[in-house]
């Protein structure tokens, strides 16, 4: 794989401040390799609770992020204001959201606004069941990822998520090789369409049912360069386990 091992944990719509509190000292009472960036993606109403709480040892991230600059968006919540509160990070083009009506054009220009202000994007791609089953899982993941390249000019603080949406929240894992199937073309697309150095030091993370008892044999394969976790990163324990798998 290329670069640090990365693991994030996508708690999405989950939640109480109690729940989060207990999930928060699990957290910081869990063994963690060191040699992994670990970041979490609370709620937007829990993470200012969550920073002032969990070890340093783990970043923050944000599930969205308004387009621009903050303003009159009844709703929204900039990247300044994530700068504000210390988050780090923010997830883009889930399928959830894309699922919602978020576009590639938007979700493009969301990564390139959150970049402008220095907060890091973790970029989600990936194919529905149907696109899959009609022999278009590269051409969707491609136009996907174009659409991030098209306003994407520095890379560094990018890590891209694989998620094929028929995986997500099924328990339905894609197999370690059909993962570094995907993960090997967008590599090889970012080669010829972005630069071959970007190809080599991007995190491709895989996501979409990863749990404790899954996620070692995926994480050997070559172009996996770690996870993005939804139920599973919300037991503590569990989201440990899958952060020490790469070893
Ligand atoms: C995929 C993943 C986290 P889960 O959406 O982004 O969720 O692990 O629950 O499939």
């Amino acid at each position: 794989g290329s670069g640090k091992f990365f693991v994030g944990g996508n708690w999405k719509c989950n939640g109480t401040k109690d729940s989060v509190s207990k999930l928060v000292s699990e957290l910081n009472a869990a063994t963690l390799e060191p040699d992994v960036d670990v970041v979490v993606a609370p709620p937007f109403i829990y993470i200012d609770q969550v920073k002032n709480s969990l070890t340093d040892r783990i970043e923050l991230s944000a599930q969205n992020v308004w387009v621009g600059k903050g303003g009159a968006y009844t709703g929204e919540i900039s990247a300044e204001q994530l700068v504000d509160i210390g988050c780090k990070w923010v997830i883009l083009g889930h399928s959830e959201r894309r699922n919602i009506g978020e576009n590639d054009d938007f979700i493009g220009k969301k990564a390139a606004y959150a970049l402008s202000q220095n907060v890091k994007v973790i970029a989600c791609i990936g194919e529905l069941l149907e696109e899959r089953e009609a022999g278009k899982t590269f051409d969707v993941c491609f136009r996907q990822m174009k659409a991030y390249a098209d306003n994407i000019t520095n890379w560094t603080d990018v890590v891209i998520a694989y998620e094929p949406v028929w995986a997500i929240g099924t328990g339905k894992v894609a197999s370690p090789e059909q993962a570094q199937e995907v993960h090997a073309a967008i590599r090889d697309w970012l080669k010829t369409n972005v630069s071959p150095d970007v190809a080599s030091s991007i995190r491709i993370i895989y996501g979409g049912s990863v749990n404790a008892g899954n996620c070692a044999d995926l994480a050997k394969k070559e172009d996996i360069d770690g996870f993005l976790v939804g139920g599973a990163s919300l037991k503590g324990p569990d989201f440990a386990t899958i952060i020490n798998s790469v070893t």
